[in-house]
């Protein structure tokens, strides 16, 4: 069935216009290794201050293009595995919300009026702008799961005691993480943040805010991966020649995200006052738990790959391994899965050392932590939007992808950049070096009292790294352009496009696996269970409340003088 045409239209701009901004965000990636490195010694460059373009870059990279292609990718996954036409209104209205809402956020950034950093922690205040451009952002990418809920719905009717296409369920886990992950960070949003950056209040509970964000900032990591997760599980095996070894293995692992996707956030705040440490102790354990789903996810890829390639006549224990299409420029999308794998194995192995209560401490906000998550984030979930984003583009609108082998060799240039990046923040976190600080100004300035030669190495090889990584997106960009610009081709023209997916070598039935519903009410008993104690208890303590800061001041912004 070929996608309704006004869900063709509102997908490609869900997909080009992030990708348009995201030169922005990879353009000021580079600058700040430019400043980490001390190659620019300034509060800022061209025109742009340090803090104005890192918060640009999360949000952008971050936040706005991983949700646009989630929603994107979402419509397209439900309604060409249900088969069924979906809501164009609700399309529109969420298109709506969310480019307004990105674009008012994009503003005040731009304008200097919000440099929060994406994690937008008070008393760091922002423009009321801001607050409520990512108010509208998050409320138009909640819409689609409601208008997919009756579509699905009626599938189901009509397909009674069949299993729901595995696509389905990888989206539907998603955008139920991301309703549950939300909420809270939407009250922050509204009846903290916005009434006290519009002067209605005069403080705000730092640590009920940040409590409040990182409920939301936990479960965003699994909001980005599953999305990614859905490509590894539906296409990868396809793409490499075979099936999915499991298909219990995908849904199990898509229910068991639901379950421990939000209520784990604290690990974000061991070094956080005023929680317990039973508190964090407790979610710390719950963290490592997550190991289950992506332990079960690597050994059914890797299996699935094995089966693949003895099929194209792999031999032997690792002989096999040289038998899967690493660079053959007619599956260029093969290498973006496969390199996103493997960036993901150490993103994971690092993450066990952030997640562990008592390690946490030694690189707790060092470059250690960028470090990692360019490795998870930067690693298989942007590879996977890079490559799923060209995939669409090029497969709506009919166009031959020019040229793939330009195409296949963008996932290794980028790989060979994260992992040279990754290496120098790593030493230099394990060395103190720390995050969100402009080094060029101190650290990594030779006339400054606090000049750190030791760290030379460490800042200059993630500066070499974070180039590297900056001409792969440059080679993207070239392949992405000269695709749109090309002729449609006649030959695709005539089927409907359909992305690939892969069918199941064990395909078993079990019961467990089934329903959303058991999944999402205990995933919901556990968030309860595990947040009573923490915020009963930043209630209680009764934390003063504090007024609002501006990064380049350390006087107390006045929002009562500042309205007059
Ligand atoms: C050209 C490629 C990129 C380069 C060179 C780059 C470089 C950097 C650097 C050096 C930092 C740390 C800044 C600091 O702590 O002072 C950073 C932060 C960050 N990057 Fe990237 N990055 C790139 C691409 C990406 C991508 C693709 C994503 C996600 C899709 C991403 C997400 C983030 C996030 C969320 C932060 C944290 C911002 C903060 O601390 O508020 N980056 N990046
Ligand atoms: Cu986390």
């Amino acid at each position: 069935m070929e996608l309704q045409k006004n869900l063709q239209r509102i997908i490609l701009i869900e997909l080009l216009v992030p990708l348009s901004l995201f030169i922005f965000g990879a353009y000021h990636g580079v600058m700040q290794v430019m400043y980490q490195s001390g190659v620019i010694r300034a509060t800022s460059f061209a025109g742009i201050d340090y803090y104005e373009g890192l918060t640009a870059h999360g949000v952008i990279n971050a936040i706005v293009l991983t949700t646009f292609f989630a929603v994107a990718f979402g419509s397209m996954v439900v309604s060409q595995e249900l088969k069924s036409r979906v809501s164009i209104a609700g399309a529109i209205l969420s298109l709506t919300l969310m480019l307004l809402g990105a674009v008012m956020t994009a503003a005040m950034i731009f304008l200097g009026k919000a440099s929060v950093l994406y994690t937008f922690y008070p008393p760091l205040m922002a423009h009321p702008l801001f607050y409520l451009g990512l108010v509208l952002f998050i409320v138009g990418s909640w819409v689609p799961l409601f208008t997919w809920i009756p579509v699905y719905m009626r599938w189901r009717k009509v397909n009674s005691g069949r299993k729901t296409p595995l696509g389905v369920v990888g989206i539907f886990a998603t955008f139920i993480v991301w309703q549950l992950a939300t909420l809270p960070v939407a009250f922050e949003v509204l009846v903290q943040l916005l009434p006290w950056s519009l002067g209605w209040t005069s403080g705000v509970n730092v640590m009920l805010s940040r409590t409040l964000f990182w409920f939301f900032g936990h479960p965003l990591v699994y909001f980005w991966l599953l999305p990614t997760y859905v490509l590894y599980y539906t296409m990868l095996p396809k793409l490499a020649g075979g099936k999915l070894f499991s298909d219990f293995a995908g849904r199990f692992t898509f229910m068991a995200l639901i379950l421990l996707s939000c209520p784990l956030g604290l690990h974000h705040q061991f070094a956080d006052p005023g929680i317990s440490t039973t508190s964090k102790g407790i979610q710390g354990v719950l963290t490592l738990m997550v190991a289950i789903p992506s332990m079960l996810t690597a050994f059914t890829l890797a299996a699935s790959l094995e089966l693949a390639a003895r099929q194209r006549g792999g031999k032997g224990l690792f002989g096999w391994w040289k038998k899967l299409p690493y660079f053959d420029p007619k599956v260029w999308l093969f290498p973006y899965l496969f390199c996103g794998l493997v960036i993901f194995l150490f993103g994971g192995i690092t993450g066990i050392i952030n997640a562990s209560y008592s390690m946490n401490n030694v690189v707790h906000n060092t470059a250690w932590v960028p470090a990692h998550f360019h490795l998870t984030v930067g690693g298989p979930v942007f590879l996977g939007i890079l490559g799923g984003s060209l995939l669409i583009i090029t497969g709506l609108l009919k166009k031959p992808v020019v040229s793939g082998t330009m195409a296949m060799i963008v996932p290794y240039v980028w790989m060979v950049g994260t992992f040279v990046f990754s290496t120098g923040f790593f030493l230099g976190g394990l060395r103190g070096e720390p995050r969100r600080t402009n080094l060029g100004l101190t650290y990594m300035n030779p006339v400054s009292p606090s000049y750190r030669p030791d760290w030379w190495f460490a800042t200059h090889m993630g500066m070499v790294g974070g180039c590297i990584m900056g001409l792969a997106v440059l080679l993207y960009f070239i392949v992405l352009v000269r695709s749109l610009a090309a002729a449609p081709d006649s030959a695709l023209s005539q089927v409907p496009y359909l992305l690939p997916t892969s069918e199941p070598y064990h395909d078993e039935d079990i019961a467990a696996v089934r329903n959303f519903t058991p999944w999402v009410i205990a995933a919901i008993l556990l968030c309860v269970a595990s947040y009573y104690a923490p915020v009963r208890d930043i209630v209680k303590n009764g934390i003063r409340t504090a007024p609002g800061f501006r990064p380049n001041s350390p006087v107390a912004v006045d929002t009562t003088h500042s309205k007059s």
